[in-house]
């Protein structure tokens, strides 16, 4: 191109950019990129420095309207030079809460999808719309979008549960709503743990329930005991390559996603076994209910133990590798039914090496670099 172009073309650039407009033909590669192209990083937390924070917001905090939720969240450091206060990863929060004996974590209800799962500790219950449903260790609880919701707790030990909720996904939706409800306690409503006496299985529909609608989910709760029995079964066959014996939670009456929007599962790998690699567009948070061993994130170890929560980036290679005894048993939530709806959603396999990827780092906590 002769030059006085190119001249007038650079300034035409200029003169767009200040009335807001924008030349394609420069910024095309950057709006729609080969890839997936983000800054969510991968990074992992010892169960032992959340408690110990926790516990002394514990001695600290007062729960009431002033502050509704005793949680510490997990942000992911990369976004917060952004500004995405709560983002653990593009779309996810989580964050680790605790409730003390004979506190109430007052009712109130947003827009946003919530999940809870159970810790440590009992006698501390979740009401959803009225109905209760009292924790256990390893239980996954539901409150659906824009459902009332308090916590209770008639104990007599702390009771401690992982929050995931669709966070960075509604912001960017500009969807929030929050509203907090008259009085402290929502009005009970039907029996305690109601969900589970009449869907614990999920392959039956209580008669009186023929005419009801598949959203939300009829079941509230999935017990610890159940899932870990359904686990047992599935060990009788071969494992996924990618996840070991792994289940998504899945809403009884549809066979969709137990929560409409964010991803539930549970994967059990036995000692020894090293998943393959993969990648997929849709993010997850992971948390280690029980086990010792690491997962390789774009060629980095992160090593894990009961309790830790790790953060798994959208489109990165990772396999995981049980190093102990015991079978290990990773909870996660994610994305992939929004990536699915959308259809957002591809997977790639690793080829190389066999499908495993060679370590290149050992994860540090930043604190400590
Ligand atoms: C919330 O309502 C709870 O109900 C927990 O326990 C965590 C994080 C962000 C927004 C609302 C709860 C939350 C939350």
């Amino acid at each position: 191109m002769a030059n006085t172009k190119m001249k007038a073309l650079e300034r035409l650039n200029e003169d767009l950019e200040k009335v807001y407009l924008g030349p394609l033909w420069e910024k095309l590669g950057k709006m729609v990129t080969p890839e997936p192209d983000h800054e969510v990083i991968p990074y992992l937390w010892k169960w032992k420095t959340i408690r110990k924070h926790l516990m002394e917001a514990g001695e600290l905090l007062r729960l009431g309207r002033e502050s509704e939720r005793r949680v510490v969240y997990l942000q992911n450091p990369s976004l917060l030079k952004h500004g995405l206060i709560g983002y653990s990863t593009n779309t996810l929060y989580v964050g680790v809460q605790l409730l003390l004996p004979g506190e109430v974590a007052p009712a109130h209800r947003h827009s946003q999808s919530a999940i809870r799962f159970i810790i440590e500790g009992e006698g501390a219950y979740t009401s959803v719309d009225g109905e209760r449903t009292y924790m256990e260790r390893g239980d996954l609880i539901l409150t659906p979008s824009w459902t009332w919701h308090d916590h209770g707790h008639e104990g007599t030990e702390p009771v401690i549960w992982m929050d995931g909720l669709d966070v960075g996904l509604v912001r960017n939706f500009a969807g929030s709503f929050f509203e907090p409800y008259s009085e402290d306690v929502f009005p009970v409503v039907g029996p305690h743990n109601g969900s589970t006496f009449k869907y614990s299985t999920g392959a039956f529909r209580p008669v009186m329930d023929r005419k009801r609608k598949g959203y939300p989910s009829p079941l509230i709760a999935y017990k610890w005991k159940t899932t870990k029995q359904v686990l047992e079964n599935l060990s009788q066959l071969d494992p996924d390559p990618y996840d070991g014996y792994a289940v998504d939670y899945v809403n009884p009456l549809t066979g969709e996603s137990a929560d409409l929007r964010i991803g539930t599962t549970m994967q059990k790998l036995t000692p020894g076994m090293h998943t393959k690699a993969h990648r997929h567009v849709h993010s997850a948070v992971y948390h280690i209910l029980d086990g010792e061993g690491y997962t390789v994130i774009n060629g980095v170890k992160f090593e894990w133990s009961k309790g830790d929560f790790f953060i798994l980036p959208p489109w990165s290679w990772h396999e995981h590798v049980n190093t102990g005894d015991e079978d290990a048993y990773l909870f996660s939530i994610n994305d992939l039914p929004i990536m699915d709806r959308l259809n957002l959603e591809r997977e790639e396999t690793y080829e190389k090496n066999g499908g495993y990827q060679s370590i290149v780092d050992v994860f540090k906590p930043f604190s400590q670099l």
